[in-house]
């Protein structure tokens, strides 16, 4: 059996082995064409907006943990479209479009029940390695995630394990008479993807990630797939704790991630359903083609992701290498010209004190740069 058409089976065998031998940037190979998405990794930071009800319920809660609950509620919400939405819609895990260096992606979550508008920008600020900046903010509720996203990614004989390095900073508006703002340092899992031989690749989480905040709490969040505890795939156990005494657990849910999670110790008067995965997303929207800039991601790809829609592969790879092609020529001439590329929507920060900061609970003398969304004038 197995999920690779007849006529790919030999270039599924190749890609596989060419995994093996590789190290680093999956991301940069030529893969056979049943395995394509005609999605570029620029958009994938939509996945942290598709519930823009709980995004904003950040910011709500009469006291510190009953937001962090609330943050952890919205993580939670976040994983069944950032791991298992390519499966749902493509039948499996597809290999995205990898982003030219300054893509942009612009969307929003139009407001629906008082909840506000909730806006996107994200930008490939790095093609070599591959790095996604974002920036996700409702003005309204007083909430945004400011964040960016890489892989170091290995193969392990069966598996790809997937590193992932960046991190995000959501920052929530206090509404207490002082005002300022609470921050949430959120770390993130490692993932690995499974079912690769059979070519029906499927994305699974483990270890663990912490959401750490400026108040003094923080949440730990542990994955296990099928096999572990539960013997469930994509479960999880969370715990809120004081930063400072991490096994002093005040609450904990648990379950499945991409299903239903339940309360262990729940907080005083709470339901007993922690999370509902089946509740709708809400995909992003983005202006119309011929309105859209042509740094936007759908605009750069527009030729190619036709062509893997409707199976036209010879004419996708065309336009795929006639985009390859055009940003070697550009590349070349920034060095010949001695003008560099210059960030459209973000400025790259060193080393990201917030982070330095808030990780140092974990993780003490830890660093990591980060990218930050330059100022707008209104
Ligand atoms: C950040 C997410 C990330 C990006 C993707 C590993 C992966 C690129 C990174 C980590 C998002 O918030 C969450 C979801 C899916 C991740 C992708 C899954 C994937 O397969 C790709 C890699 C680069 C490949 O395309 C491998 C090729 C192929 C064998 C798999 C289909």
């Amino acid at each position: 059996g197995g999920a690779v058409p007849e006529a790919q089976k030999a270039s599924w065998g190749s890609f596989i082995k060419s995994i093996a031998s590789f190290s680093g940037d999956l991301s940069s190979m030529t893969a056979p064409s049943f395995i394509l998405s005609p999605v570029s990794l620029t958009e994938y930071p939509s996945y942290w907006g598709e519930h823009p009800e709980l995004f904003a319920a950040c910011a709500q809660g009469r006291d510190d943990v009953e937001r962090m609950t609330n943050v952890l509620r919205w993580f939670i919400g976040t994983l069944k479209g950032q791991y298992t939405s390519r499966n749902t819609s493509m039948g499996s895990e597809k290999k995205p479009l990898n982003p030219i260096l300054g893509e942009l992606f612009i969307g929003s979550w139009p407001e629906q029940k008082g909840e506000g508008e909730t806006t996107l920008v994200a930008e490939q600020v790095s093609h070599h390695p591959p790095i996604t900046a974002y920036h996700i903010s409702n003005e309204k509720a007083g909430v945004s995630l400011e964040g960016h996203s890489a892989q170091k990614t290995s193969f392990t004989g069966r598996s790809i394990t997937v590193k992932q390095v960046g991190h995000a900073i959501l920052r929530v508006q206090r509404k207490d008479a002082q005002g300022g703002e609470d921050l949430y340092l959120i770390t993130l899992p490692q993932l690995s993807i499974e079912g690769i031989l059979w070519g029906a690749p499927y994305i699974e989480l483990s270890g663990a990630n912490h959401i750490i905040s400026s108040t003094g709490y923080a949440a730990t969040i542990n994955y296990t797939g099928k096999g572990y505890f539960s013997g469930k795939a994509h479960s999880f156990k969370a715990s809120i704790a004081p930063t400072s005494k991490l096994d002093a657990v005040l609450y904990s849910a648990e379950g499945e991630w991409s299903g239903v999670s339940k309360w262990k110790k729940a907080p005083p008067g709470q339901d007993s359903v922690f999370w509902d995965a089946n509740n709708d997303r809400r995909e992003v929207q983005v202006q119309p083609l011929e309105k859209q800039g042509k740094m936007e991601s759908r605009k750069v790809w527009e030729k190619t992701a036709e062509g893997i829609r409707s199976g036209n592969y010879d004419a996708a790879s065309k336009d795929k290498s006639r985009i390859e092609n055009e940003q070697r020529t550009k590349r070349k001439e920034e060095i010949a010209k001695g003008t560099p590329h210059q960030l459209e929507m973000f400025v790259h920060v060193p080393e990201d004190q917030e982070f330095v900061k808030l990780i140092s609970a974990v993780s003490k003398g830890a660093t990591e740069d980060t990218y930050r969304r330059k100022p707008r004038v209104h």
